[in-house]
């Protein structure tokens, strides 16, 4: 069968959660990557049998992940991440959350050659209530490091894993080709990033690994993500 990793999941009430549903009821193993800082509350709440009903499978079953790794997609490897954040309570006991650490940790569970999805389920704009006159260069270059080059490394560690013929998508939105008030933040600048990447990490990617990757521009859905910015 094959194997999925969506990273970006961390409760039932977003994308990543349906697209790891999908997988499942198409026969696939899935693994997640979770958030470190919503770790716990998401463990906790599939322990506690809060999401059993949206777990459902078309037979019956609940839908179960084959692991779930700790993932903070800003950093691409431990060293990277400053010692206060390595310290801090939602991170420190859940061993190395960097892209990286979770190539790593992939090849360890599964060996090389052992996953056939990447699907990229996350962003983060700091400052995405704030309109692009207003942006800093912080929020602005945050925005993209969460949302946009967090895709180029996962691809550069994670595509080495992957079967040929294997498939890497990543969710993104019309703000990037046209001017949409309220997706703020330098928001639409990561989008913009992340399907021009896209283009150039399928011919690269392709040629090296026999990949595809692909993003979708997602319609609204009123996930944690977006109710931040009304939607
Ligand atoms: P979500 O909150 O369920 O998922 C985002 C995940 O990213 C969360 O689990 C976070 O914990 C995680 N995350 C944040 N920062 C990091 C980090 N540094 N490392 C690791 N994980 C992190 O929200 P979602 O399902 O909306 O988002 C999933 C993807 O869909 C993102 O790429 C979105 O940009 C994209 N998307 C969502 C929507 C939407 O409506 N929900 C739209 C387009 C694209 C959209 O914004 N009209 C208006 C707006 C929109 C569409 C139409």
């Amino acid at each position: 069968g094959k194997r999925a990793l969506v990273a970006g999941v961390a409760d039932d009430g977003g994308f990543g959660f349906a697209v790891a549903k999908a997988f499942a009821e198409a026969g696939a193993s899935v693994c997640v990557a979770t958030w470190p800082p919503a770790l716990n509350i998401f463990l906790n709440l599939l322990e506690r049998g809060k999401m059993d009903e949206s777990r459902k499978l078309r037979d019956g079953s609940l839908l179960t992940f084959e692991r779930i790794y700790p993932l903070d997609a800003i950093y691409d490897s431990l060293e990277d991440a400053p010692d206060d954040v390595r310290s801090s309570k939602r991170y420190k006991d859940v061993g190395d959350f960097s892209i990286g650490g979770l190539a790593q940790r992939i090849a360890a569970d599964f060996g090389d050659q052992s996953l056939d999805i990447v699907f990229h389920s996350l962003a983060n704009g700091p400052e995405v209530k704030k309109p692009l006159l207003e942006v800093s260069r912080a929020g602005y270059l945050a925005a993209s490091s969460a949302s946009a080059y967090s895709l180029v490394s996962m691809v550069q560690r994670l595509a080495p894993l992957m079967r040929p013929g294997g498939s890497v998508c990543s969710l993104t939105y019309m703000a990037s080709e046209r001017a949409i008030p309220g997706y703020g933040g330098g928001m639409s600048s990561a989008k913009a990033a992340l399907e021009s990447d896209t283009r150039v990490l399928s011919f690269e990617a392709g040629r090296k690994y026999g990949l595809r990757v692909n993003t979708i521009s997602a319609g609204p859905f009123a996930s944690r993500a977006a109710s931040a910015i009304g939607i």
